[in-house]
């Protein structure tokens, strides 16, 4: 039987999901099997791994035209995050989807059905090739501070939320200019939330999806987890003081407007 060869960037992009799935976890922000990661991994998995035999084959609900030969690791349905950090390649799985684009394949390493939210990811991968997007890959995870303000009514509200998380810290504006998106509750795992998040992803990396999580894309894994958790930062600078008892200032529109110059913000 052919193995994965783990060449170098293959090596380093396993090392940073199994980081990145650690901080999830010690976070707080994966309980049990909670939150999901996909990456496009086509152009570091190698011509060699590109030809593995197929360990399984699984149909998909849409056609996947715009991926077709794409190779992705996948997070494994119900594993657990503080697994997938202990060791990526046993709690995921490698995936190719197939040149018709109607299935895809288990390559590597072991028969691990992936996340239940795949073809909603895929949806959403798909979208970033015909928008011509950098975006290779989407994370998925369970703030508690982030979902915790998407129960309460006033922060529903997308610009009243930005400016509240923007108010209580510089960096939330430098790192996050375009906010984060709301998406109302929808069932997990539907291409329902899958096509409300599609066009909240033309204005935001990171979306929150009420009563439940954050959705967050991006080009590299720890620049997406830095958006969570700059933004998991102001949430909880205001409901630290609000739990003293005070309601923070907050930054000016002035204070956050003159950021934008001296960081060369583009918005
Ligand atoms: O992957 O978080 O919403 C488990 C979930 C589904
Ligand atoms: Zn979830």
């Amino acid at each position: 039987m052919k193995k994965l060869i783990l060449n170098d960037k293959l090596k380093m992009q396993l090392d940073e999901i199994a980081e990145i799935a650690g901080y999830l976890w010690q976070k707080g922000w994966a309980e049990r099997n909670a939150g999901n990661i996909s990456i496009n991994i086509s152009d570091i998995i190698g011509e060699e791994n590109k030809k593995l035999p197929a360990i399984a084959t699984y149909s998909l609900p849409l056609s996947m035209k715009e991926l077709a030969g794409d190779i992705f690791y996948v997070t494994g349905t119900g594993k657990r995050m503080r697994d997938v950090a202990k060791d990526p390649l046993m709690h995921g799985a490698i995936v190719r989807v197939a040149a018709d684009g109607n299935s895809y394949d288990i390559i590597a390493e072991e028969n691990i059905k992936p996340t239940s939210e795949l073809p909603s990811h895929f949806s959403i991968m798909a979208s970033f090739k015909e928008k011509g997007s950098k975006n290779k890959l989407v994370l998925h995870t369970h703030p508690t501070d982030l979902i915790a303000f998407s129960h309460i009514p006033e922060f529903k509200d997308e610009n009243r939320l930005n400016e509240m998380l923007w108010a209580m810290h510089p960096e939330t504006f430098i790192v996050v200019p375009h906010g984060v998106g709301f998406v109302p509750y929808e069932v997990p795992g539907t291409m329902a939330i899958a096509n409300l998040t599609l066009p909240a992803l033309d204005k935001h990396d990171i979306i929150i999806w009420e009563k439940h999580g954050v959705f967050a894309v991006g080009e590299n894994l720890t620049d997406t987890f830095d958006l969570i958790d700059t933004l998991s930062k102001s949430a909880q600078i205001y409901a630290f003081t609000k739990s003293c008892g005070y309601s923070p200032e907050g930054l000016s529109k002035a204070d956050i407007e003159g950021l934008i110059e001296p960081f060369g913000i583009k918005l």
